[in-house]
């Protein structure tokens, strides 16, 4: 995979490659990650980068020609399979499907927006899908172009060892994480709960699966209605029995 990064704060996204899995992706070569100053795209004294918008209005607008130049100059000859993705807030919402389908590319051309956005006609000639990683405000797309590395990176062959493995669990991707414990088994005179300790594989795992269940209920209800669809009916049972209803047929 290769990452092509468009932004004006390249040292942004350098230091956050720093440390962690993508940064050891990348010293392995395992993914390609190269970050493209869209002010080197420029042609004024003071390379610039947006304007005002026709037709007035707060903000600036992203000019189109250093970002189009920019995106040309980023495509890789040999690569068949790329993808141009502008960050914005306009985008459909980033989630673990995208992050799947985006890791069959070779290349992936990521576009971060700053300002109010970009000139309508960059994006209608150059973006091929548009990004967002939720309901909230940011200043730019850099943090979520970085999500975007961050997520897909993981999924590439050979990237996470096994221990720290994408599913361990066996319901591990449609629910939320039951509570974890690791020494000290008393820690500020709370105690581990006792079942940890019996030794009995399928209770405990039993015990994990009801409080993950008590946990998406409370904080992701969303998540639950969709996970609730493939419980078997001994699961249904036993939820049941502690007082979780599942939430449907
Ligand atoms: C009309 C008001 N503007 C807010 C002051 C709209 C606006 C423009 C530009 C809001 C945010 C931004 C900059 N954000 C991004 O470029 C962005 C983003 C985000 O803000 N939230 C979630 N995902 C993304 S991806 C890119």
């Amino acid at each position: 995979m290769i990452f092509s990064i468009v932004t004006i704060f390249p040292l942004l996204i350098e230091a956050c490659l720093q440390d962690g899995i993508v940064a050891r992706a990348r010293k392995q070569g395992k993914v390609e990650i190269e970050t493209v100053n869209l002010r080197d795209f420029t042609s004024d004294r003071h390379r610039t980068t947006d304007d005002r918008p026709f037709g007035g209005g707060a903000g600036m607008v992203m000019t189109p020609e250093p970002l189009s130049l920019a995106v040309q100059k980023s495509c890789r000859q040999q690569v068949r399979d790329r993808r141009v993705i502008l960050l914005s807030p306009q985008g459909r919402r980033f989630d673990q499907e995208t992050a799947t389908t985006l890791a069959r590319e070779q290349q992936l051309i990521l576009v971060c927006g700053r300002y109010e956005g970009v000139d309508e006609r960059f994006r209608s000639r150059y973006v091929d899908e548009e990004i967002s990683v939720g309901d909230f405000i940011l200043s730019g797309g850099e943090l979520p172009a970085l999500m975007v590395v961050d997520g897909v990176t993981r999924l590439l062959p050979g990237v996470l060892g096994c221990s720290d493995s994408a599913a361990n669990d066996t319901f591990s991707s449609s629910l939320l994480k039951h509570p974890q414990y690791t020494r000290p088994r008393v820690f500020e005179d709370m105690e581990v709960p006792e079942i940890l300790f019996s030794g009995d594989h399928r209770r405990i795992e039993e015990y994990r699966f009801i409080e993950s269940v008590r946990r998406t209920k409370e904080r992701r209800p969303d998540l639950l209605e969709k996970a609730a669809a493939s419980f078997t009916e001994q699961e249904k049972r036993l939820l049941e029995a502690h007082g979780l209803k599942a939430q449907t047929g």
